[in-house]
């Protein structure tokens, strides 16, 4: 099924395309057999600007030219001539003229099982299996599993292309699912290192979220506006949730979170002034999303618009808010607003805004973690575009202080055992700094510099707090194992471009110092 996008983005599909058929006559021969005839994808990843322009590393006629290291992506330099490279990687930041449907049919079209798979009945390795780590390797596209006890990779699987976002392990840590931003779901079994295998639940996707009982994954969509829910145990299709407004404009989603406090899932919308949420709950109350009427009893409930599994609420907010943090009771939540000027704190129970926070320069809430200061409990958060984290208390929802730092960050972690907050500095001449900071006193007690040079980013704890590991967020990059007490190096193990590593144990248990 072909659906025609809106004529206006058309029409600018049609402005920003190179005239002439050069670039479509280049891209036929030379990408559709691995990006797919309709840009979408195949043995390669999707060739469309919802993709491209979210890709950190070379520029795209640099890629086309000399070709991606440590892929099948060859170089193109040799055959075709500079105008036409620059055409036709031109032409691919173009959008879609036409996007196909992706429901339901399609997904469950795309599902692939392992052959080889064999589901074993204990774990095939000695590590404890509570205490591994998962490193995803956007380098080459791979995660290695890492026993969290002595450091050693005990298996290295390929991914899909361009993983984003935190793996989500089922509640008892045995199968792990993993997202690409091509909209690829992979299903792995951490007993027997093995992939059982994947489906694609959309086309552009931003994350996924795993039920409190482990049964359903959440993924949410910009490519099309939907929600996909997939069973965990087969990867299935169980629903497609067109999203769109009370109005019916459709949404993209920015992001699906799981509240396990609530059995529910919560969805960011990038396009609509409302929150979602989905009652992962079989038993979840019915939710009344019109009222009616009466002469005799004013307004009234309207009849239930769904109830059970998978019923769906509706949180009007002032505007549309994206990034979310949520405080340990998933009773409210922070949310920032789209000019990244603002913070606003949304009661999820009430379901309404209780709250405005002063929170300039694009924080970045999804890195933001909690924990407990002189016994009252506070979060921090990093600024996309300030050297600063900021403090909040989330009782008085008042701002208990700032924290300079060398740049502005990415990412925050800490565990309960650790007195420390380590923040690194994503961007900027200092990206090769990571800040180690007590949490009482929010000072910074050390700078750690690893590699001079190279950006150091993005740190996970194993499960017992003693050990953090920080990734050298480069092509021939490593992850550093730190004593969390002493902040002395232990380990280096060689990685291809680390992005985020996971501790199975920190995750399924809902650890403070980390992201859910
Ligand atoms: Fe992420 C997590 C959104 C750019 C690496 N990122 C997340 C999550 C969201 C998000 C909503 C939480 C999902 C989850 O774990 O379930 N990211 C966004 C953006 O909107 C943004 C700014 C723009 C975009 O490209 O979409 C963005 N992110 C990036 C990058 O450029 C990063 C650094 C490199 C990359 O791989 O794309 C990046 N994001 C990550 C990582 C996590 C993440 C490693 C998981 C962090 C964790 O510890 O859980």
């Amino acid at each position: 099924m072909i659906r025609r996008i809106a004529s206006t983005s058309l029409a600018l599909a049609l402005l920003a395309a190179p005239v002439g058929a050069e670039p479509t006559a280049l891209y036929a021969e030379h990408c559709a057999a691995c990006h797919g005839e309709g840009r979408l994808g195949g043995t390669g990843p999707a060739l469309i600007p919802e993709t491209l322009t979210r890709m950190r590393g070379p520029a795209l006629g640099e890629v086309i030219a000399r070709g991606r290291a440590a892929t099948q992506m060859p170089g193109f330099a040799d055959t075709l001539a500079e105008a036409e490279i620059a055409a036709l990687a031109e032409w691919l930041r173009a959008p879609l003229a036409e996007v196909p449907g992706w429901g339901p049919d399609e997904i469950a079209a795309s599902l692939m099982a392992n052959p080889d798979y064999r589901a074993a009945e204990a774990p095939v390795f000695t590590a404890d299996p509570m205490n591994l780590f998962l490193v995803v390797e956007t380098g080459d596209s791979h995660v290695s599993v890492l026993d969290g006890d002595r450091f050693e990779v005990i298996d290295r699987f390929e991914t899909p292309f361009a993983v984003h976002g935190g793996p989500k392990f089922a509640p008892d840590g045995r199968f792990v699912f993993i997202m690409s931003r091509d909209g690829w779901v992979q299903k792995y079994d951490l007993w027997s290192l093995a992939e059982v295998g994947r489906v694609r639940a959309g086309l552009n996707s931003r994350n996924i979220a795993i039920s409190k009982d482990g049964r359903h994954l959440a993924v949410a969509n910009y490519l099309p506006a939907t929600l996909t829910i997939l069973s965990t145990a087969d990867l299935s299709v169980e629903r497609v949730f067109q999203v769109a407004d009370k109005d019916g404009t459709p949404s993209r989603v920015s992001a699906v979170y799981q509240a396990p406090a609530r059995d529910s899932f919560i969805l960011a919308l990038k396009d609509a002034p409302e929150i979602w949420e989905i009652a992962t709950d079989p038993n979840a109350p019915p939710v009344y999303e019109g009222f009616v009427h009466s002469r005799e009893k004013g307004m009234v409930e309207g009849l239930p618009s769904s109830q059970g599994l998978f019923a769906r609420r509706r949180i009007a907010v002032s505007e549309p808010l994206d990034d979310f943090f949520f405080t340990p009771d998933y009773r409210n939540l922070i949310g920032a607003s789209r000019d990244g000027a603002r913070g606003v704190v949304v009661n999820l129970t009430v379901g309404r805004e209780i709250a405005e926070l002063p929170l300039p320069g694009m924080p970045h809430l999804g890195s933001g973690i909690s924990w407990l200061r002189d016994g009252r409990r506070v979060m921090a958060t990093p600024h996309l575009k300030e050297p600063r984290l900021s403090v909040i208390d989330t009782e008085s929802w008042k701002l208990v202080g700032t924290i300079e730092t060398l740049g502005p960050g990415f990412f925050l972690r800490s565990h309960e055992n650790s007195p420390y907050v380590w923040a690194d500095v994503f961007f900027g001449p200092n990206r090769d700094a990571m800040h180690v900071i007590d949490k009482q006193t929010l000072q910074v007690v050390r700078t750690l510099r690893p590699e001079p040079g190279a950006t150091v980013a993005h740190v996970e704890f194993d499960r017992h707090g003693r050990h953090a590991l920080v990734s050298v967020w480069e092509d021939d990059g490593a992850i550093i194992v730190y004593d969390a007490a002493t902040l002395e190096e232990v380990k280096r193990l060689p990685m291809r471009k680390p992005s985020g590593k996971y501790n199975v144990w920190n995750k399924i248990t809902f650890s403070d110092g980390t992201s859910h």
